[in-house]
């Protein structure tokens, strides 16, 4: 399938690969307009739906990962635009239900919408050239796609409310001391850094990748004694399947385990 806003391949060389999506509007910095937003959740739903595809990784160019959502598309837009409009909701919600990892890449601008993208990713390694912000203040109107949640449960609420309020940016090594990225890496090595640690899940097995997903997202989304008890359920369930005894008989008798459930 070709798209205008984005480009698609399939990257790596294990049994299972790696969807790469690169957000493609480089001369307004991968401003996230409604076509990009429905392409690339159309893209991630066919690669969460393919059964060769262990992993998904969205990036950006150089200068910026994206610098928001579109303003020019935005600034004419009516209370009742916004309200009526499942536009907001419709795309930015996607990622949410995707059940393979998704990794974001990042180097330049991560701001307003960019930010909030890349922190709907499972994780984000960023080149030393990342920028984070949340500058949508400057524009008179607040982050609305996720921002204000979780930035404060990503950084603290100290830093999150000095970004949201000041608009300043966040460096890339500020970014990982404070929580918000997992790596930083030099921005020439991105894109190999991260195709490395999504190969490396590919590797794994399918249902024990998704439910550790599952299994974080749960502690960052709601109560410790609900998160401590989906884990056990999720940890039980794992024994139901081959890829567990595949990958025990495999330790037991020191050979490399072949998973092979998706
Ligand atoms: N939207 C539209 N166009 C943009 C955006 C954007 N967010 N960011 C940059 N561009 C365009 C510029 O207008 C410019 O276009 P042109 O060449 O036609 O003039 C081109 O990209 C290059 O930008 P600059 O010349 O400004 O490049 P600089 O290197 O000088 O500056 C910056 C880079 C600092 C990133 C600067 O472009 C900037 O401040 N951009 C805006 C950042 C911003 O405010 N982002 C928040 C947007 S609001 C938002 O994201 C709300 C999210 C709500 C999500 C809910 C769903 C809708």
């Amino acid at each position: 399938m070709s798209y205008e806003f984005i480009l698609t391949e399939v990257r790596g060389d294990g049994e299972r690969k790696t969807g790469l999506i690169t957000l493609n509007r480089p001369k307004q910095l991968n401003a996230l307009n409604d076509g990009l937003m429905n392409e690339l959740g159309a893209a991630m739903k066919a690669f969460d739906a393919d059964d060769g595809i262990g992993c998904i990784v969205i990036t950006g160019s150089e200068k910026a990962f994206a610098a928001g959502a579109d303003i020019a598309a935005m600034a004419s837009w009516t209370y009742m635009d916004v309200y009526k409009t499942d536009y907001i909701t419709r795309n930015w919600e996607t990622i949410r239900a995707i059940r393979k990892p998704v990794i974001a890449a990042v180097a330049g601008f991560a701001l307003g919408g960019g930010c909030e993208l890349a922190m709907m990713c499972d994780f984000i390694i960023a080149a030393d050239t990342a920028k984070f912000g949340q500058p949508e203040i400057k524009l008179g109107i607040i982050p609305g796609a996720g921002g204000t949640q979780r930035l404060p449960r990503a950084i603290s609420k100290a830093k999150a409310m000095d970004l949201v309020l000041t608009s300043r940016m966040m460096d890339a090594a500020e970014a990982e001391r404070a929580g918000l990225v997992s790596r930083v890496v030099p921005a020439a090595e991105l894109m190999d850094t991260v195709l490395a640690a999504a190969q490396n899940i590919n590797d794994f097995s399918g249902p024990s990748v998704m439910m550790a997903k599952e299994c974080v997202n749960r502690a960052y989304e709601g109560p410790l004694a609900e998160g401590i008890q989906f884990e056990r359920r999720m940890f039980h369930s794992l024994f139901a399947t081959e890829d567990q005894k595949e990958g025990m008989d495999a330790f037991v008798n020191k050979r490399k385990p072949a998973f092979k459930q998706r």
